[in-house]
């Protein structure tokens, strides 16, 4: 040993004479637990003896990674493979022997990963791989149009053992969004501090206070490790790494690095250059997101310990009395009978079932029920699913099976299923929801079909799917364990070969966060377990398991409901959004917590789940009247509206506080009415990929100053929501971006146009939060119920912000409106599904307004409420009601139409104004002004019509695979 270390002290010595490394490409050489020093060294890598704590002190050397064994000088490297070949001078791995051969493969799209929609595509932007080789080869992802570089891995630092792959890549700028599931304290990433946020599912609480301990971010309940990057003209991409092994990366300096833990580096690039372009694209391959039922937009009330039915229904009672719009009502685990799936509490809850029938006939309202993965071992549920060969997490083999436990259960003891231990008192088994044979689903299709006989419940909650595990220990582990408990811990083995599963020479972030006892095990199974039918390790896919499960509960809940139904899944990966919503998991009733929870949505969108909330009011903790009241007025802008409470809480449904009564009354009802513009956001995400709440940038990417903005978002492009994240605030600081113009849709203003730029705006308690509407755009809207099923019966109407921004002398706006019958299951093609679609546009002159509606799209049996307001803001000549004709024939609105030359508010009411199931396709409604009362004040432009979908997508799949000899 100690003839080997001279040479490489001498080695090292050299490198730090000559190759230190500028902080701002450095990549961390000790990640891990050890942090010492002495030994940063002995690894080969370059030791900074300063003490700034913000950046890697002991880094690898600039030459680590591969040669290129068969490159010309400045290659395009699109159409083949590269034999990388480890570099004898470089660096070794910390973490395990590099493999001395990789391939390098860049080519155009290739479909079928398990998780891709094929499809074919097309690019205006095009990418280009480049690669070169100086000491080490390293590869470049262009934009041709532009010659930017997306990504750069000229830092060096390419590493691939078997358990330890690591590579870096300089970014374009620090204008990063994304990567998760974790708490960020900005929406964008600050690259000033090296942080490092893991990933890797894990059965963990958010905590919005102290997001970051030592610049390391926590793994939550999912894993997202994709983001969009901006160029420094403005041009965003995507970049995605598909990988379910534990994963982390490192942001900071000019550069973000990636480890992962195995399977292969296998990167998508997607080249924009808008962000909705960019999610649009990244959703041609992930899928995009499902469509809720109607029901799903309206207010969901939830809460972890209700005592028993009659609580339940007094809360919804109390609801319906205060008028608070609420369209769902849960049920947490309380309901089951001792804690096991697919049972009820005979007692407490022995009313369920009526129950759940008064919420559809007497309410209009919709139940959805908690079910847990894990399926206690000796009951019917778990007989059935031994008949029908249903599969479980599984020991690979006979010998790691802990017989003694095994044996207390007649119905399991002959299998190797690995025991964990919930809710149940007893051993539970976590399905296989990854079986090569449909035997699995179709055993937890059918446990729902037969649950739903006995409970019509309408949407699945599906919790703990990380998968969550307590208590599980380590074989041989000096923590004793409890044999005589009612269900024995789970024990991972620790020593010999099959302890690298669990203990692999790198743990990542993902263990070395919990401390030394932490390791990949932690709260979950262990990862020497398998599934897939015993295909494949939970080591390499254990993050794929809320997604797994996710994907058969969404046939499950359809099958069993024969309606569309909703799930919402707490562990996501990429895709699941094709078959989930998520909430955001157990926050805690903080302002803190109120905040993340507004980037929490905004990440979850550009992830492609848009279906998303968090729990309003905050999960632990007792929550106060005002924070409540400021989460009920946020969170009913957020798809996924509901408010949800720990055990042992006070309670905190909205009619608790007279204020908060009246607030969540307010903000729903405003909500309510703009369903249908929620409603066609989420149609269109589905049909055509792309996000319904979205970040500022999205819409004003040159817009430097949105960049820095984390707090506020839109509804799509034309409705922009300055929320109230602070206590003791009657006003809330905000930005209107000064491309656009802006209409207030609040109280304040109401209609009125409202300066851009920076602005203290009135927020007192009884108000709505700031909301506004962007000039040139329609919304469609109803007069909003106590239920969205009865709302869809009202009126249609509409409101138009007009853009002043005269060409020619015209007002203009545009908008469009999705609809269904919003309960049915819709084909896979969601473009074959029966459903309506509207373009309406808006074009106003000194001589008179045109409001035309179009049918883009005919629905069978489908019934629609007529259009009977139309509300413009912006209206500058005085109309003659007298003139107004539809088709062309005249039409009386004379009796219910007003406008207000002062404010400048047209409003056009007549009963059966626009009836849209008789004629068209188009409808033309005209009305003539008297003479003009003013001219024209010039605004900035900038319209917000929604753009027409183009598909553009040419993105390259770089990967890595091990070349076998
Ligand atoms: O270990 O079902 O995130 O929403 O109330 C806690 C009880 C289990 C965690 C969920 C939370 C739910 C709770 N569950």
């Amino acid at each position: 040993m100690v003839f080997l270390l001279l040479p490489l002290i001498l080695l090292v010595s050299t490198i730090i004479c000559d190759n230190s490394v500028d902080e701002k490409y450095r990549i961390n050489c000790q990640p891990g637990r050890d942090k010492d020093p002495n030994n940063c060294t002995k690894l080969g890598c370059i030791l900074d003896t300063s003490n700034n704590t913000n950046i890697p002190l002991c880094y690898f050397p600039a030459e680590t990674g591969y040669i290129a064994s068969n490159l010309s000088n400045n290659n395009s490297a699109t159409d083949k493979q590269i034999i990388l070949q480890k570099d004898s001078n470089s660096v070794k791995n910390p973490f395990g022997t590099d493999f001395s051969q990789l391939n390098f493969t860049c080519r155009r799209y290739r479909p079928p990963i398990s998780i891709a929609d094929s499809t074919t595509i097309n690019s205006s932007e095009k990418l280009t791989i480049v690669s070169t080789q100086n000491k080490i080869w390293s590869f470049s992802v262009i934009r041709n149009s532009t010659g930017a570089k997306i990504w750069d891995t000229s830092l060096g630092g390419l590493l691939f053992a078997d358990q330890y792959i690591q590579i870096s890549t300089i970014v374009p700028t620090d204008r990063i969004y994304g990567f998760g599931e974790n708490i960020h304290p900005s929406l964008k990433h600050d690259f000033s501090q090296f942080r490092t946020y893991a990933m890797f599912a894990r059965d963990e609480a958010p905590d919005s206070k102290n997001p970051l301990v030592n610049n390391v971010g926590k793994n939550l309940y999912g894993v997202h490790n994709f983001y969009i990057g901006f160029e420094g003209d403005g041009k965003a991409h995507g970049v995605f790494f598909f990988n379910s092994n534990a994963q982390e990366v490192t942001i900071g300096g000019n550069a973000i690095t990636y480890r992962t833990i195995g399977g292969q580096i296998e990167v998508f690039f997607f080249p924009g250059p808008t962000p909705e372009e960019v999610v649009k694209q990244y959703q041609q391959l992930i899928g995009t997101p499902i469509l809720p039922p109607y029901w799903a937009l309206g207010f969901q009330l939830c809460r972890y310990g209700y005592q028993n039915v009659s609580e339940i229904r007094d809360v919804v009672e109390r609801m319906k009395a205060a008028g608070i719009p609420q369209d769902v009502q849960f049920s947490d685990i309380d309901y089951l009978n001792q804690y096991e799936d697919f049972s009820y509490n005979n007692d407490s809850f022995a009313d369920l079932p009526q129950f759940a029938k008064d919420l559809h006939n007497n309410y209009s309202m919709h139940l959805t029920l908690i079910f847990d993965p894990a399926i206690e071992v000796d009951y019917a549920p778990m007989n059935r699913a031994i008949n029908a060969d249903a599969k479980f997490i599984q020991w690979p083999r006979a010998d790691l099976v802990p017989t003694d436990t095994q044996n207390r259960y007649p119905l399991i003891k002959n299998t190797s299923i690995m025991l964990g231990k919930v809710w149940p008192v007893r051993n539970v088994a976590f399905p296989d929801f990854l079986d090569t044979e449909p035997k699995t689903n179709n055993w937890w299709i059918n446990e729902f079909m037969l649950f739903h006989n006995q409970v019509e419940f309408d949407g699945a909650w599906i919790d703990m799917n990380e998968p969550s595990n307590f208590g599980t220990k380590f074989r041989n582990s000096t923590t004793s364990t409890e044999k005589d408990d009612n269900a024995p811990d789970l024990e991972c083995p620790k020593v010999g070969n099959d302890s690298k599963w669990d203990l692999p020479p790198y743990e990542t972030q993902a263990s070395f966060f919990y401390g030394n006892d932490g390791h990949l095990e932690g709260k979950t199974l262990c990862m020497i377990g398998k599934w897939g039918r015993n295909k494949y390790y939970l080591y390499d896919s254990k993050s794929l398991y809320g997604w797994a499960e996710s994907f058969a509960t969404h046939k499950a809940i359809r099958n069993a409901t024969g309606k569309r139904g909703i799930s919402i899944s707490r562990s996501t990966f990429p895709s699941s959004g094709k078959y989930a919503g998520h909430w955001l998991g157990d926050n805690t009733a903080r302002w803190e917590d109120l905040r993340s929870s507004v980037i929490g949505a905004q990440e979850f969108n550009i992830f492609g789940i848009p279906y998303v909330g968090s729990d309003i009011c905050g999960f632990g903790q007792n929550t106060t009247e005002e924070l409540c009241l400021r989460w009920q007025q946020m969170g009913a802008f957020h798809s996924f509206s509901r408010n949800h409470n720990d055990k042992n809480m006070a309670p905190q449904d909205p009619t608790r506080w007279t204020t908060v009564a009246a607030a969540a009354k307010k903000a729903n009802l405003f909500r309510y009415r703009h369903l249908p513009y929620l409603y066609s956001l989420h149609f269109k995400a589905s049909l055509f990929g792309g996000t319904v709440v979205r970040p500022l940038f999205f819409e004003f990417p040159a817009d430097d100053f949105v960049h820095q903005i984390s707090y506020q978002f839109l509804w799509g492009s034309s409705m922009l929501i300055i929320p109230v994240l602070e206590s003791n605030k009657t006003t809330v600081d905000g930005y209107l971006p000064s491309t656009a113009t802006w209409y207030s849709l609040y109280d304040d203003g109401y209609g009125q146009k409202v300066p851009n730029g920076n602005s203290t705006f009135t927020a007192p308690w009884d108000s709505l939060i700031p909301v506004f509407l962007r000039a040139g755009s329609i919304l469609p809207r109803q007069t909003p119920a106590q239920t969205t099923v009865l709302a869809r019966k009202n009126r249609f109407e509409v409101v138009i912000g007009l853009n002043n921004d005269a060409v020619n002398g015209h007002s203009i706006a545009n908008g469009e409106l999705y609809w269904d019958d919003g309960d049915s299951i819709p084909p896979a093609d969601l473009s074959m599904h029966n459903f309506y679609s509207f373009i309406f546009s808006f074009d106003a002159t000194s001589q008179n307004a045109t409001f035309i509606i179009t049918k883009t799209k005919t629905a069978t049996n489908l019934s629609l409420p007529a259009v009977e307001n139309i509300e413009i803001f912006g209206y500058q000549w005085t109309p003659d009601f007298s003139t107004a004709t539809l088709n062309g024939n005249s039409t009386d609105i004379t009796t219910l139409s007003t406008y207000n030359s002062t404010s400048q508010i047209l409003n056009i009411t007549a009963s059966g104004l626009i009836n849209l199931n008789n004629g068209g396709p188009t409808w033309t409604f005209v009305l003539a002004n008297n003479q003009p009362i003013q001219t024209t004040t010039h605004t900035n432009g900038g319209g917000g019509a929604e753009k027409t979908f183009t598909i553009l997508l040419g993105f390259f799949i770089l990967f890595f695979v091990i070349v076998l000899n």
